[in-house]
């Protein structure tokens, strides 16, 4: 397997700005380059420098064509921020460029080093604006509820990083999948809603939608109102992953993975072949 590059950029001369961080990301994604954090030169890279950062990658990949189709919410669960060491949710953009089309392996060739993850994943019916939004409004504005995959891949060495570094990589954003049922939000209890995470044939997880901030409708409102703060707020039509239930499981070439949910069906993903093998 090709391994990913490390020739990543040394500090400017003056240190990191906005612009050469998120300069320095988008090459390191699109050259599968793993690097240090910044904050290891940056320290006063915080969460809102960070999230400038993700709004400037956005503009980027507009401008090359993709197209932004919603949000999903990082650190939602305590078992996420409890691996990754960053102790609040925050959230990043979707784009097209995302979408791993249904039965599609893991794209190792675009990745460095794929992580899944269960998601619950919303289809909004009507816009959201915060300040202000409640779990109830938020869960009214839902159009369809899906069970989820997504495919984490962070910029950082070893998924090493703290709340700026990970907000301005997006969120370690890689791709997602949603699984074979959409039903409306009204007829499931989303709270008691569980996943079974399944490697290679081995239940090696499990957890319910109250893993996700008590009920993953907390969740988007959270992603309305933090929004807000930035300016922006939910559409109608966008999709909503709420973020990881469960830690996130290793996808390397040749492995299966399946999140099984009670009530949305099941997701599969193929690890694929690994990028220099010819067949990924
Ligand atoms: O790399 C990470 O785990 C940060 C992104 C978290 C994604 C999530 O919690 O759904
Ligand atoms: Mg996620």
């Amino acid at each position: 397997m090709t391994e990913a590059s490390t020739a990543y950029s040394p500090a400017p001369e003056g240190g990191w700005t906005i612009e050469t961080v998120a300069a320095e990301l988008l090459r390191c994604e699109d050259e599968r380059i793993e690097r240090p954090p910044f904050t290891d030169e940056w320290p006063e890279l915080d969460l809102d420098t960070g999230y400038a950062i993700q709004d400037l990658n956005l503009q980027r990949r507009l401008e090359r064509g993709e197209k932004l189709i919603g949000v999903k919410l990082g650190l939602t669960s305590r078992a996420k921020q409890q691996r990754m060491g960053v102790h609040f949710p925050f959230v990043a953009w979707l784009t097209d460029g995302m979408i791993l089309p249904v039965g599609d392996p893991v794209p190792q060739g675009k990745l460095i080093h794929p992580r899944i993850e269960p998601e619950i994943v919303f289809i909004m019916g009507e816009g959201l604006s915060g300040p202000g939004v409640t779990a109830a409004q938020a869960m009214a504005a839902v159009e369809s509820v899906w069970g989820g995959a997504e495919v984490i891949d962070s910029r950082y060495q070893d998924f090493r990083f703290k709340a700026g570094d990970v907000s301005a990589d997006n969120a370690s954003s890689g791709a997602f999948v949603t699984g074979p049922i959409g039903l409306p939000p009204e007829s499931l209890d989303l709270a008691t809603e569980a996943v079974l995470v399944e490697v290679n044939g081995v239940i090696v997880d499990s957890a319910t939608g109250a893993a996700v901030q008590g009920h993953p409708g907390e969740a988007l409102a959270l992603a309305a109102n933090d929004l807000a703060r930035r300016g922006h707020a939910i559409e109608a039509g966008w999709i909503v992953l709420t973020g990881g239930m469960t830690d996130a499981v290793f996808a390397p070439p040749g492995s299966s993975t399946a999140m099984h949910f009670t009530n949305l069906g099941s997701v599969f993903l193929n690890g694929g072949a690994a990028p220099d093998s010819g067949d990924d």
